[in-house]
């Protein structure tokens, strides 16, 4: 058998899932990234919103339960930032992967997070007999978001939204985008939506063709709103998402995916063919090809482990032949864990040679610039800098200097691309190293000087997000033991990885970083009159200068007008909605500052 000497672009993504409290560490983290990076995979979706909790800094989540997080995890940890820095450091695209979709409470044997149900709880769906708790396998229990319902569709919107606004993600997948069984869809909010158009109840046969069909239908218009309004805030973002296959999928879960995709509601569709038996996986892939219009969005899933059985080496290598033979441009597994056994034997037959993510500019992810303390032609320093060598630092050991005089340290890089990074230090975490370090990093229009407590943490530490010019040899930070609290300052290895966010975010990260942030930043005021009849005004408040968007939406959580969108001075703004065209009933209004959304009802009386 021969391999092609030089690989297509083709998308390699692989799960990175965990299971219950086993959170992976930071050394785990790098030490993953580096072994897919090495084996020649270049897609990692990592999960950021499972167990009932986002794991990243969320103010959506916040905002709503009075925790950034997954409480449980060790304080200052964003396991998304730990990702995006391992990953892009090793040249990976990093996709946020919401794992449980409109699955937003998880209880099992041991925990019960009921976080967002216990802010919500008429946000829930229920069955038939009035129960909120679906079962699944392994004694777990979940509360679901209703899915018709706007303020739950806006909650997992914002979630994504804030995601794109805020990290440096490749992409978003979405998953478990679907009921959780056929059994859902009798809550009052659903049962009065089916009541107003089709006047009769909702069927009580859970498997009535016509109440799957309505419910399948009515995840189409939250899909094309999450696409939107991804794409609003960060048109780079891939956005993704993770379906059960047909009809399995539809039959059971009402989860009718054709629609996302071929109505350009998703950039990718990943359907889950975890088959370890070769006919039945090429059976249902050509059962998958059959529903979208454009195959190459298909990157289908496939499963080192599937139903307790593992898949042999030979046929995994032709599931990947198999997806390469009939057009596609990738492919994700599921899942890391179970796939490390099997790395040796990609990379010598079906992963030989690296590949580029179909689609993306060469320099979409630069190779990161690394300098060490040890780098003779990017370092120049003063006398006085002594090795440490007791904890390992990056690449071998590092420098450090006490307050005897004055000693500083300088890097220097060479710059192939203009525009932004982001700057990282290395932190060894030494008992005797100071809380103050004082990096002064030299930027286009001047320095910024950022402190960093060098006892905190043993991994890479970003200082910012910061513009550098293209050059040979720039100067780019300097490191000293001015004004240090007495103990030593470490110096090891910077690190610039080149970021993708849009330059609007970056900018307010900077001027947050200087101190002009305040917490509380804006309002949002009743509109008057209300009810109206045609004409009615809609005002908020700023505190300070920030990018808002105001958009009118109709109750399935539709944008029906956007009346705002751009970067407006602080105080306060009144915005005229003139409803010409609607008919009366109950409208919503929105303001999304950042990450942060508020929402208000108004009442359209003709
Ligand atoms: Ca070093």
């Amino acid at each position: 058998m021969r391999f092609a000497a030089s690989a297509e672009p083709e998308a390699r993504g692989v799960w990175f899932a965990w299971a219950g409290a086993n959170v992976p560490t930071r050394a785990q983290i790098a030490s993953t990234m580096d072994l897919l990076a090495r084996s020649n995979l270049n897609v990692v979706y990592v999960d950021v919103w499972r167990f009932g909790y986002p794991y990243y800094r969320s103010a959506v989540f916040q905002q709503m339960t009075g925790l950034s997080s997954d409480p449980r995890l060790e304080s200052g940890r964003d396991i998304l930032a730990e990702m995006i820095t391992e990953g892009h450091r090793n040249g990976l695209e990093i996709y946020a992967w919401f794992e449980a979709g409109f699955a937003a409470t998880y209880s099992d044997g041991s925990v019960s997070n009921l976080d967002v149900y216990n802010a919500h709880p008429d946000w829930f769906a229920r069955q038939q007999n009035g129960s909120q708790n679906f079962t699944a396998d392994g004694g777990i229990t979940y509360r679901w978001l209703t899915h018709t319902l706007p303020e739950a569709q806006q909650f997992l919107i914002a979630l994504c939204t804030e995601v794109a606004c805020n990290y440096d993600v490749d992409g978003i997948e979405l998953d478990r985008v679907r009921y959780p069984e056929l059994d859902c869809g009798y809550d009052d909010y659903t049962k009065a939506l089916y009541r107003a158009e089709k006047g009769s109840d909702p069927p009580i046969n859970i498997y009535d063709p016509g109440w799957k069909q309505w419910r399948g239908e009515q995840l189409v218009p939250f899909m094309a709103q999450l696409y939107d309004s991804i794409k609003a805030v960060n048109p780079h973002v891939i956005v993704s998402n993770a379906p059960l296959p047909y009809t399995w999928g539809y039959e059971n879960f009402c989860q009718d995916w054709a629609p996302w995709i071929n109505r350009g509601h998703l950039d990718i569709v990943s359907p889950q063919l975890y088959y370890t038996y070769l006919p039945s996986f090429l059976f249902d892939l050509d059962r998958q090809l059959a529903k979208v219009d454009d195959d190459a969005k298909i990157h289908p899933g496939i499963a080192i482990v599937a139903n307790d059985q593992t898949i042999t080496p030979g046929n995994l290598i032709t599931e990947i032949e198999t997806i390469r033979q009939r057009g596609l441009q990738g492919h994700v597994i599921w899942y890391h864990n179970t796939l490390p056994p099997f790395l040796d034997t990609l990379k010598a037959t079906v992963y030989q040679e690296t590949a580029a993510v179909p689609g993306r500019p060469a320099t979409w992810r630069l190779p990161a610039i690394i300098v060490n303390e040890t780098d003779a032609d990017y370092i120049v320093k003063s006398e006085g800098w002594k090795v440490q060598s007791t904890i390992p630092g990056y690449s071998g050991a590092n420098f450090y200097a006490d307050t005897a005089g004055y000693k500083w340290l300088d890097y220097y890089a060479d710059i192939a691309y203009a525009g932004w990074y982001e700057l990282y230090i290395f932190s060894i975490n030494q008992i005797y190293a100071t809380t103050r370090a004082p990096y002064v990093v030299y930027q286009q229009g001047g320095s910024d000087t950022v402190y960093v407590n060098q006892h905190a943490r043993y991994a890479w530490h970003k200082l910012g997000d910061y513009y550098f010019p293209e050059g040979t040899r720039q100067k780019l930070v300097q490191l000293s033991n001015y004004q240090i609290d007495g103990r030593y300052v470490f110096a090891d290895a910077i690190m610039l990885l080149n970021t993708n966010r849009p330059e609007k975010f970056l900018l307010s990260t900077k001027q947050k970083r200087a101190g002009t942030h305040s917490p509380q930043t804006f309002a949002l005021r009743s509109n008057f009159p209300n009810p109206f009849n045609s004409r009615t005004c809609l005002s908020f408040e700023l505190s300070r200068e920030q990018y808002v968007e105001l958009s009118v939406l109709n109750l399935r959580g539709q944008v029906i007008k956007s009346l705002v969108r751009q970067v407006m001075p602080s105080g306060q703004h009144r915005v005229l909605f003139n409803a010409d065209g609607l008919a009366s009933g109950i409208y919503l209004y929105r303001l999304q500052v950042g990450e942060n959304i508020l929402m208000r009802k108004m009442v359209l009386l003709r």
